[in-house]
């Protein structure tokens, strides 16, 4: 094991030399590959975040302008890339700050950072080596250095990425748009899959609800106040001492029948496992990893032990395939309890009593199968992506005709082809609220489209004002979940009085209404790779203005978000009519939702749970542009299962044209899939702030006057 470390230093000390020179070609249109010279593959391939074999087909033509110099920077590995003036750059993961990157530094570390106040919040949960370019004329590229070492992104006039492992190679994609770029980058590290329809609810979770009947209680409230839901999580305190894959003999005597308590009420539950096992040599977990020789080793090469929630734990070396396959099998009589979702956190690894929090560098992953072994530093940004791709192939194992629901706290640039995410352990403020936004569209734009932060801030206690301007954007986050720290006031939507709980109602109402749109994005960033959520600046690339706008931002194509406090906003151009929902009380928290000029969006009713989602009478917002033109379309499936990947999906696709010059006509197409279902529709013409509605019809033309 010290071989490994030795030979590592001496690679370093070795690659002190210069190293300019480097092959490079064309994979794919547009997607170039750069190699640096004397190139040791094993040392960072195979990649964990690019799927597609990267083959050369072709020369790099002589005019491509995006490449890579090849040099060493304070004895590290780096390369450095120079662009033309007046480049706006985003990506980089899971950052705080700015939706704009330029001028700014990230570390890629996976960090537990307790409120981002730890490394000036410059080393978060997650690490994607990725950044995206946009060029004042909207054309784009894309920087992908793939290599999952410890690592600094340094955007100034130029980008430098220096890593802390040996040189790796940098795939660049350059295209039109940064729509393309996203899913080019989809198409080169993978999409999220479909996730079951119930993991789009408002979904209710604490630190920790404790014992059972507490949580039962919480659904009945949710149930009896009428404010939607579909999940409820269990956090830590569910086990019994913070052993995973157990549970507290007094407050969880019996989970199964609470599952089929919450089941009843139409509710799911989410519980959570993190990566440290309890060294109780009575503990069958502990047990059985012993005996199957699965933990990461020190630099030594004995069992290496650190301090968490447990005590004193050991950790699944999930780089051994034996390690995936034991850890994906602990999920069987779990999830057999009526389980429906896993929660995997702490898995930056973090380590409380770990230098910078987690284990050592010098620590050893054993590797087998596709990969080496290495040490802890290469392995580190990756130990969440592999924890959540064992999680997700136990929960599949189990059952095979369900939709897992992963969630992952530590993740790496990729991993949205395993888990959903949030952003860690925010706080209850104006500034983290604000900040969201841009938060999530970076990581967005790094391929992790499911994603949110905790609604209401997971430190402290939320001013109701807060709290009321946190749901009511919270509901159109595409994970959208309220959660909270264990020392904190209730914040539940009924805890801060009735004005908050009323516009929590309102907002989570609104969620649902949307789940029509909702689920057809999340079908789209599951083909496509394209985001749920969207900067602003994507409705219009030739307006430069935009491209820091971070107030607003777009749900899909169609739909513009205006939180409620947004001043000096910036627009897109066209025309965007405000929505109003039927039914519904105005309050001052409410975001503007402004529907694009030439758009439909498909809507359904109020429902208490995805449980009575149902697609049989859909509401088309439509508001045609100039010439009476608007389009958009409808994917609907079973919300669960795997039916839709043999064709039992539809999609329906919705124009609206003018017909004699007084109305406007829709006609509905479906246009791929077997799922035939009788629908009824209604137009719901949005114009001028006012929405008018048109009779339900069972027919595939309808019309409105308008
Ligand atoms: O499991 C407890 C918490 C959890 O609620 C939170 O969401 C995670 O980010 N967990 C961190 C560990 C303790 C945090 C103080």
């Amino acid at each position: 094991m010290k071989k490994i470390f030795f030979l590592w230093a001496l690679g370093i000390l070795a690659g002190m030399q210069p190293v300019f020179s480097q092959s490079a070609s064309i994979a794919e249109p547009g997607v170039a590959v750069f190699y640096p010279a004397q190139f040791d593959s094993t040392a960072t391939l195979p990649s964990l975040a690019i799927v597609k074999d990267l083959q050369k087909k072709d020369s790099l033509p002589g005019d491509w302008t995006v490449k890579p110099e090849y040099l060493q920077i304070e004895g590290r590995n780096a390369v450095r890339f120079d662009f033309e003036e007046g480049v706006d750059l985003y990506g980089t993961g899971e950052v705080i700050g700015d939706l704009r990157r330029n001028n700014t530094d990230v570390t890629l570390w996976n960090t537990d950072n307790y409120e981002y106040a730890k490394f000036d919040g410059k080393q978060l949960y997650q690490a994607h080596p990725w950044i995206l370019g946009v060029r004042p004329d909207g054309t784009s590229f894309g920087i992908l250095a793939d290599n999952s070492w410890r690592q600094e992104i340094v955007l100034d006039d130029d980008a430098e990425i220096i890593s802390e492992g040996p040189a790796f190679r940098v795939v660049v994609i350059e295209k039109e748009n940064p729509q393309e770029v996203m899913k080019t980058l989809a198409d080169l590290t993978g999409t999220m899959a479909m996730p079951p329809l119930w993991a789009l609810g408002y979904q209710q979770s604490r630190y920790s609800y404790y014992p059972d009947t507490a949580v039962e209680e919480l659904a009945d409230e949710f149930r009896k106040r009428k404010i939607p839901a579909d999940v409820i999580w269990m956090d830590i305190d569910y086990m019994d001492g913070f052993r995973v894959f157990t549970f507290d003999e007094e407050g969880f005597p019996n989970p199964e029948k609470l599952n089929d308590y919450l089941h009843s009420k139409d509710f799911k539950s989410v519980y959570m496992i993190d990566p440290g096992v309890k060294q109780d040599s009575t503990y069958f977990v502990y047990q059985q990893g012993d005996a199957g020789n699965h933990w990461v080793l020190d630099s030594l090469g004995n069992e290496y032990n650190g301090e968490v929630w447990p005590g004193q734990v050991a950790f699944p070396d999930y780089t051994r395939p034996e390690t995936q396959k034991w850890w994906a099998s602990l999920y069987i009589d779990f999830m057999n309890l009526g389980i429906d979702g896993v929660w995997n956190d702490m898995n930056e690894p973090a380590v409380f009593d770990g230098p910078g929090g987690t284990m050592p560098d010098n620590n050893i992953h054993r590797g087998g199968g596709e990969l080496p072994e290495d040490i802890h530093l290469r392995y580190h940004n990756v130990y969440g992506l592999l924890m959540v791709r064992s999680s997700r192939e136990g929960i599949l194992d189990v059952n095979p005709e369900k939709r897992p629901f992963v969630l992952s706290r530590a993740n790496y640039l990729g991993g949205q082809r395993y888990a959903a995410t949030w952003t860690g352990d925010n706080s209850s403020t104006w500034d983290n609220l604000k900040m969201s936004i841009p938060m999530s569209l970076n990581l967005s734009l790094s391929g992790q489209s499911f994603n949110g932060p905790d609604i209401g801030g997971f430190t402290k206690t939320p001013t109701p004002e807060v709290f009321g301007h946190w749901i009511a954007l919270g509901a159109y986050y595409p994970f959208s979940r309220n959660h909270t720290s264990n020392d904190t006031e209730a914040q539940e939507p009924w805890a801060f009085g009735e004005e908050i709980e009323d516009v929590s109602r309102t907002a989570i109402n609104r969620r649902y209404r949307l789940l029509p749109y909702l689920y057809t994005l999340f079908h789209e960033a599951s083909t496509t790779g394209m985001p749920i959520m969207r900067p602003t600046f994507f409705a219009d690339l030739t307006n430069q203005e935009l491209r820091d706008e971070q107030q607003s931002f777009l749900l899909g194509k169609n739909l513009l978000i205006i939180p409620q406090w947004a001043e000096d906003l910036k627009m897109p151009k066209g025309n965007w009519e405000t929505v109003s929902f039927e039914n519904e009380e105005a309050d001052p928290y409410q975001a503007t939702v402004k529907l694009r000029e030439g758009a439909i969006v498909p809507v359904g009713p109020v429902i208490q749970s995805t449980e009575d989602y149902s697609t049989d009478r859909i509401t088309l917002l439509v508001s045609p542009d100039k010439a009476g033109k608007a389009s958009g379309t409808l994917y609907d499936d079973a919300g669960e299962g795997f039916g839709y990947k043999d064709g039992e999906f539809s999609i329906i696709e919705f124009t609206a044209s003018k017909v004699s010059g007084k109305r406007i006509k829709v006609n509905v197409k479906q246009t791929e899939g077997n799922l035939k279902k009788d629908r009824q529709y209604r137009i719901a013409l949005v114009k001028d702030g006012k929405v008018t509605y048109s009779p339900w019809s069972s027919k595939n033309t309808f019309t409105i006057k308008i």
